[in-house]
């Protein structure tokens, strides 16, 4: 079965990727992520200073899913480049993702990744839900997403970069038209939906900063619904993230108009397996629908012309 995919340039065995942040920076944790049959792997984003990230609690469960409010912890770039070095010798094909306080820092982040590694693409974080001056702060504005990707193609040459969008906006489409007019290669839809949890005895919000980003199964029809209107409204590819457990749920993305599908949480969930189940189950499907390759699926369910 191929389940080989193209997006901008960036070429992948498989259509599964490991979602930026689960797997923290940890390139033998990346190499052991690669063996379970993911394509590639979305590292942490990091910028030009290493943050520490908020003290916990940081992480809460909820039904259904989690809420994270990690406050972006890094090495900074000099640190990350080591691991990102150390993930190319290993043979890992690595997206670097990066964030920044200003359209400077994401172009000067990239440039200095770009000028060290030979990283397979960028992904932009411009979702982020947790830190302020960076994140959706910067994602929910088109002029300054649009301002992001050129600084950011300038800096990289001809490597992939891709947009990660927030779902925490009233129009997801006119920011990926942003991105996408500036010259993106893709985006990815969605990060972290931003959410809350209270402790009823101590009466305070759990998380340390209050709130936090949703994760999981409960944000996968929020996710779902992203890239469906994103297929529908933007000529680059988009990567399905939000909520996939299982090789039905990746279908669901392809079908709504994904071209490759990011796995997070549920690696927490599940462990490392699920890339291996998620694999053989589409490769299942694909035979059971009389198809020899994965790119026909994708954007199929708009055939419904609904
Ligand atoms: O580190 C975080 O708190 C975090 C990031 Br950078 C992100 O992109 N999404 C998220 O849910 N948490």
């Amino acid at each position: 079965m191929d389940l080989s995919i193209e997006i901008g340039g960036l070429k992948l065995e498989t259509p599964l990727m490991a979602a930026s942040g689960v797997i923290g920076v940890s390139a033998m944790l990346a190499r052991r992520v690669f063996a379970s049959g993911a394509g590639c792997v979305v590292a942490k984003s990091v910028g030009l200073k290493a943050r520490e990230g908020y003290p916990g609690p940081n992480v809460v469960k909820v039904p259904c899913g989690l809420i994270n409010a990690m406050g972006l912890p890094n090495p900074g770039i000099q640190e990350m480049v080591k691991e990102l070095k150390a993930m190319k010798g290993f043979g890992v094909p690595v997206i670097a993702s990066i964030y920044g306080f200003s359209v400077d820092e994401y172009g000067e982040a990239a440039e200095l990744i770009a000028g060290e590694v030979d990283v397979e693409g960028f992904e932009l974080n411009l979702s982020c839900p947790t830190v302020h001056g960076t994140g959706f702060e910067i994602g929910t504005d088109p002029l300054k997403v649009r301002e992001i990707v050129k600084a950011v193609k300038e800096a990289v040459g001809d490597k992939p970069v891709i947009a990660k969008l927030t779902p925490n906006v009233t129009d997801i489409v006119s920011i990926g038209k942003a991105a996408e007019e500036a010259g993106a290669d893709g985006v990815t839809a969605i990060n972290t939906v931003r959410a809350m949890a209270i402790d009823v005895y101590l009466e305070r919000p759990i998380l340390n900063p209050g709130i936090g980003g949703l994760s999981g199964p409960a944000v996968k029809p929020i996710a779902l619904r992203a890239v469906y209107e994103l297929y529908r409204g933007l000529r680059i590819p988009v990567i399905g993230c939000g909520g996939v457990t299982s090789w039905r749920d990746a279908v669901e993305f392809f079908l709504a108009g994904a071209s490759a599908v990011q796995i997070g949480t549920a690696i927490l969930y599940r462990d490392l397996k699920v890339f291996r189940e998620v694999k053989d189950g589409l490769s299942r499907y694909l035979r059971d629908k009389g198809l020899a390759e994965i790119k026909p699926l994708v954007g199929r369910a708009h055939r419904a012309g609904i």
